[in-house]
This record gives structure tokens, sequence and C-alpha cells, in this order.
């Protein structure tokens, strides 16, 4: 096993979905799950972390200090999320100002303090593994990939260097042929229309095509952030993966119009150990993702909090869009913080009393 992969342990877990720097709910549902402090949990059980500790919410220094003692004291284990890989990156986007631009952060984030800090937060998150698994659980931050995590098995180097290694790549593949010319000419066409949402374009196979081969192309880039898909069948020379859901026209979403659509990978999972992902904002009830997601519609439309999705209802979501809880407690449509227990199979969050046994997971009768 590789640094890419590692091992879960075999004992009770509590699987806790993407933070998003919100430090106050990751203490109540600590608290809630039963674990105190740097302590033991009196139970044996430990915490496995879905990736994206940070971003977006107030305190995402607090978050990444309470969750490297953790690991550090042998009590979680934690995946690499895409806000984490960003870090790594160096890459500054919405969000990560409090780590890539400490002295441009908003009002309303805490600054990593200082550089010492900013080192040691980046080197722990260059220990984390894509892929944390044993022979009765699997947990990745967005997409388990089979054909991505047997790259992973062979992988040499960490991962910021097997991500790299596939950008290089997936830059040839993208300049391969005359694909980047007819992209480029589609742009053109298609121009100020882009974000004009009153009017909606044809359907652009080659923006399509590039669009899916850049974000596909890349397995650290899919377990992190998931895989999609061109909303239309194009002709196999241009792209050769067949389609999970039918032709659909472009759709407007995060401003722009689309071409590709964020697959539901779990539907075309059909292996028998169960896999717990984060990454995608579900929704408890009154949350309208179409207001706020990059990726309308709702990908889990039909499914109950509380409901196993895909095809041998074995793949669960445990991100309850605490990321968009910006105006928590004032904002009825603010997300939460959730866990599920391993092997018990129950969902707590962080708005359970203590001691809450939790909510029973289903499978989801529509689908199952
Ligand atoms: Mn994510």
């Amino acid at each position: 096993m590789n640094r890419l992969i590692q091992r879960l342990p075999d004992g009770p877990l509590d699987i806790i979905g993407d933070v998003h720097g919100f430090i106050g709910p990751l203490e109540q549902l600590l608290a809630n799950l039963g674990y105190s402090g740097n302590a033991p949990h009196p139970d044996g059980r430990q915490l496995v972390f879905c990736g994206d500790l940070v971003d977006r919410g107030p305190d995402s220094p607090a978050v990444v200090e309470r969750v490297m003692g953790l690991v550090a004291a042998g009590h979680a284990h934690c995946v690499l999320g895409n806000h984490e890989l960003n870090a790594l990156r160096g890459v500054h986007k919405e969000g990560n100002s409090w780590i890539i631009k400490p002295d441009e952060v908003d009002a309303d984030q805490t600054p990593v303090p200082d550089e010492q800090t900013k080192a040691r937060f980046v080197e722990f998150f260059s220990t984390l593994p894509l892929v944390l698994e044993n022979d009765h659980l699997r947990v990745v931050h967005a997409c388990w990939d089979p054909r991505s995590v047997e790259l992973f098995r062979d992988a040499k180097g960490s991962v910021l260097e097997v991500y790299k290694y596939y950008e290089a790549l997936t830059r040839e593949r993208l300049e391969a042929g005359d694909l980047r010319q007819r992209t480029k000419r589609e742009k053109n066409d298609l121009g100020a229309g882009l974000t004009d949402q009153s009017r909606s374009p044809p359907f652009y196979p080659h923006i399509a095509a590039s669009d899916a081969i850049y974000q596909n192309g890349n397995p650290v880039r899919v377990s992190t952030s998931g895989k999609e898909e061109p909303v239309q069948r194009l002709p196999g020379e241009l792209y050769s993966q067949p389609l999970l859901e039918p032709d659909e026209p472009p759709f407007f979403a995060g401003g722009k119009w689309r071409m590709v659509r964020r697959m539901k990978w779990w539907d075309d999972y059909r292996e028998s150990v169960p896999v717990i992902f984060g990454h995608y904002w579900r929704n408890f009830g009154s949350l309208d993702l179409a207001l706020v997601g990059k990726f309308a519609p709702d990908l889990f439309q039909g499914i109950a909090p509380h409901h196993w999705m895909g095809a041998n209802q074995n793949v669960y979501c445990v991100d309850f869009s605490i990321g968009m809880g910006k105006a928590r407690g004032q904002n009825k449509t603010s997300g939460h913080l959730a866990a599920v227990r391993f092997p018990e199979w129950r969902i707590l969050h962080d708005e359970h009393e203590p001691g809450h046994a939790g909510i029973k997971m289903e499978s989801n009768s529509q689908t199952g």
C-alpha cells in the first residue's frame, strides 16, 4: 500500500463530511459522537474525515489544528479534498485567501497566523491519502472511480507529483489534432452568449469534449472533484466514454452555460464494498441548490437524507452543505455537518442531542 491509498482501521468508525472551516459545528458534532478533546473514544471508535476541512467557513486554522491533533493522537484519519489540493498546489481560489493570501482575507475568516503555521498545514495536507479503505469500507472525497484507484495503487511519488504528471498528459491530449483549434472556434462563436442566461445556445461538441477530457483526464482531480460527462453523445473519435444519462440541452449554472454535467458515478458503482464520500452538496430539506451550486440541478433529487444511493444502494454522500452556511443561525437554508457511524450505519448531525443514536440508514425505495 502506497501513500495515495491508506488503510482504514477495522474497528467502529465515525465518518465526518466536509467541515469547511466551521469549527463550532465540528466541536458540537464531536461532542455528540462522544469524543472529548484528544482522549480516546470510550467505545474505541475512531474518526474519519472525508476531506475539505477548510475554506468558506469562519475558522479553517482551528479546524486544521483540531484534526491534526486527532490524527497525531491516533484517533482520526483523513482523505484529501479538492480544497486541500488547492492549498497544496498554492492556487488562489474563492474562500482560500486565509492560507494563500492571508493579508487579503475577508473580515469573517480567520487567516493562518504565520508562515510557520502555513508550512505545517501544507505539510499535513501532503501526508493525506486520496483513498482510505479496508475490506468493509471505502472512503474518498468525491468519486470512487475504479480506474483512478488502480492508477493510485501503482503510482510513484506524492499526490502533488502524480497530479502534475496527469496534468501534463491531459494538456497533451487537449493539444492533440485539431481539438484545441475547433474548441477555440466554438468559444468564439458562443462569445458573450456564454453568460447570457436569456438565450439558450446550441450544444458545442468540441467545448464539451475538451471540458470532459480536462476533468476526467487526471485521476487525482477525478477522485477529489468527481467525473463529468458531455450533456449529449459525441462521435467516438471525439469522446469515447459511454454517457450515464440521456442527452439533454446545455444548462445554465453558476453564471454560464455548461456543455458538461457532473456524473452520478454511484449509479455506475457495482462493487460490494460500501463507499462513503463528501464533496457534493446535499440538502437536509430547505436548501435550493440551484441558487448556489455551480452544477445545478440537484444530483440527489428523490433520495432522502438517510437513504443509500447508487446501483447497489451501498454508496452514501455525507456532505450536508455546511459549506454554504455562512449565515448559519439566521438563515434557514444553511446546511449541517453530519457523520456516518460504521458499522451501525446511522447518521448523526451537529444539531442532534449528545447521546442521540442517530437516524438509521435505509435503502432508497425509489431506486433500490
Ligand atoms: Mn470538495
